[in-house]
């Protein structure tokens, strides 16, 4: 079996090193229109299917990242962050990874523009923007593309946050994850946005890392699940070349709670929405039946996101005052 340290042996096994003494990088935040849910290795964080996501343009994660003399030091939102805290923790064991090769400690601070606290997942962008920072420290000139298996072994989703816009991350066959790779879509789609609501400020109750893991092992809908991806990644690629808005909705709409769907499904069950999130879904269905096209989507929390177009923004923000919006091109 394929480690994670063998992945990276093997790509920086032929990589000139010219490092230099400081260095910064940003990586958005994205959220899958068709969903990652469910692997094949899990130490190698390779998907069962394919996915597509939208990056979330200035929100995401910085990291300013140089060497440290006898520990890794790990600053998080301005605070240095004790080692043994869970985000220090899995940040040096990541680390470690690269310390067989390279032999050094490392001081990341890094910033999350994406509201940590509330509730939404940082660590696709943080793996992201970690190992762009590595690459440019070490002056390791790797291309995008092993830019993204490496951020895949700190996070599965991380491997879609190396680029702005709309990404698919292949899911390939390989055993050792060789194709198992993200890359931009070309098609850009200036009015589309995303927007966040916060229902839920506190800490999920089961990780999707376990909740995937759960729903693939016990759940009786995973079965049609690949199938569904196939046809949404299909729906939303035509959507996306169209710019079919009412498509594009229906399709991630749909996408999302279909694995909702496959988590209540489990044994025992995974429900992550609260009554909050509930209500939005009811709501966003009344803005549709009063004629504002909008859509849902949820992730691995009970924390809303909507799918909408710059022309709609007043009339939503009507309905939704606090609706975060991001910027989908910076
Ligand atoms: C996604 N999620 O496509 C899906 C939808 C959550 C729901 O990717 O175990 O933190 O690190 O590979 O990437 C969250 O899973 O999981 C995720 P690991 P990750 O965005």
């Amino acid at each position: 079996m394929t480690t994670k340290q063998d992945v990276v042996d093997h790509i920086l096994a032929d990589v000139t090193e010219t490092p230099c003494d400081k260095a910064a990088a940003f990586a958005p935040a994205n959220i899958a229109l068709c969903k990652y849910w469910g692997k094949r290795d899990t130490e190698l964080n390779l998907p069962i299917t394919s996915s597509l996501s939208l990056s979330l343009g200035t929100l995401g994660s910085r990291c300013r990242l140089s060497f440290a003399h006898t520990a890794d030091e790990i600053i998080l939102n301005g605070k240095p962050l004790a080692a043994d805290t869970p985000f220090a923790q899995r940040a040096s064991h990541y680390l470690n990874l690269f310390r067989k090769i390279t032999g050094r400690y490392y001081r990341i601070d890094t910033t999350n523009t994406i509201p940590t606290a509330a509730g939404f997942a940082s660590s696709a962008s943080g793996f992201a923007a970690l190992v762009l920072a590595l690459n440019q420290l070490h002056g390791w000139n790797l291309p995008q593309q092993k830019c993204s298996i490496l951020a895949r072994l700190g996070s599965g989703s991380a491997c879609r946050s190396l680029w702005q816009g709309f990404v698919e991350w292949h899911a390939g066959h390989d055993p050792a994850g060789n194709d198992s790779i993200a890359e931009p879509l070309e098609d850009a789609w200036p009015e589309l946005r995303l927007g966040l609501l916060v229902v839920d400020a506190g800490r999920k109750p089961l990780s999707s890392r376990d909740a995937m893991q759960r729903t693939v092992e016990t759940s009786s809908l995973y079965k049609a699940w690949p199938e569904k991806v196939a046809t949404d990644i299909h729906l939303l690629k035509k959507a996306i070349a169209a710019h079919d808005f009412q498509l594009l909705g229906t399709v991630a709409e749909s996408n999302a709670l279909t694995m909702h769907a496959t988590m209540i499904a489990a044994n025992p069950p995974i429900l992550y929405w609260q009554s909050d999130s509930i209500r939005t879904i009811h709501q966003v269905q009344q803005c549709r039946a009063e004629g504002i096209p909008v859509y849902i989507t949820m992730d691995a929390g009970p924390n809303p996101k909507l799918l909408f177009q710059t022309q709609d923004i007043p009339r939503l923000q009507r309905h939704f005052p606090s609706l975060q919006i991001a910027d989908a091109y910076p």
